[in-house]
């Protein structure tokens, strides 16, 4: 049987990274065989073409490089890592998917949506994750938990409204597929922000563990 898709979103310091691990952990218990990736990365190719898009540098990255290296990066990590997954059963979890895409390049740097969807016609093919859990939290309150962290990459330097852009489109695409998208409050403590993701995961192993 093909395996199950999760992918996990939102802006800075959303909680994304602290909570795939749960996640992994309870398929694991339940049986599963589960890969954990990200993005961009995931394989020693696309984790290369991560460092050349996050680190700081004097030369201005055009908004269209950064799109095609994101792509760049997809393309690698879906054929050599996700979709063999996928084949032999296991349940694979993503730090961030093509809905990055959407929000950052799309809302944040204003790139056309037409343009990023052809893309993903092109190197997704009718690939769609099963499930996406958008973790939602307003611009300032990631960016502080963010910026504990200490030293921003690329991205990270950018201002508010860039962040907010990205928050309201990944809004907009949870409205628009219902379905796919699951919404949390991510402002909420992280043992709170726990309980709607393991809600949401049994959820999930009942309806699609059924033959
Ligand atoms: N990008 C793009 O532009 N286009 C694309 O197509 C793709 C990506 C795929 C990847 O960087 C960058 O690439 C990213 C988008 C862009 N942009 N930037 N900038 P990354 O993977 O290094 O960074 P990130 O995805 O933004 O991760 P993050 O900032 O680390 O966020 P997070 O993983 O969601 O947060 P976290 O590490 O789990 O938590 C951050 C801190 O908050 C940490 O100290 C936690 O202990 C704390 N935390 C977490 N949850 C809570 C709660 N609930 N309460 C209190 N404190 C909490």
């Amino acid at each position: 049987m093909r395996g199950r898709f999760i992918t996990f979103e939102g802006g800075e310091g959303a909680g994304k990274s602290s909570n795939v691990q749960l996640v992994a952990r309870f398929l694991r218990d339940h049986g599963a065989e589960v890969v954990v990736t990200r993005e961009p990365g995931g394989t020693p190719l696309a984790e290369d073409i991560r460092n050349l898009l996050l680190a700081p540098r004097d030369e201005i990255m055009q908004a269209d490089t950064e799109l095609l290296l994101m792509f760049a990066a997809r393309a690698q990590h879906v054929g050599a890592l996700i979709e063999p997954a996928l084949q032999r059963g296991a349940w694979v979890l993503s730090d961030r998917f093509v809905d990055a895409s959407y929000a950052y390049q799309g809302g944040g740097r204003g790139l056309s949506m037409q343009r990023i969807s052809a893309l993903e016609e092109l190197v997704l093919g009718g690939l769609k994750p099963d499930l996406t859990l958008l973790f939602d939290v307003p611009v300032e309150v990631g960016l502080a938990r963010a910026g504990r962290r200490g030293d921003l990459d690329r991205i990270e330097q950018e201002d508010m409204a860039f962040f907010q852009r990205i928050r309201d489109t990944y809004l907009q695409r949870a409205e628009a597929e219902p379905q796919r998208f699951q919404v949390l409050n991510a402002a909420a403590p992280l043992q709170q922000v726990q309980e709607q993701l393991l809600g949401t995961l049994t959820r999930c192993w009942q309806q699609w563990s059924q033959p």
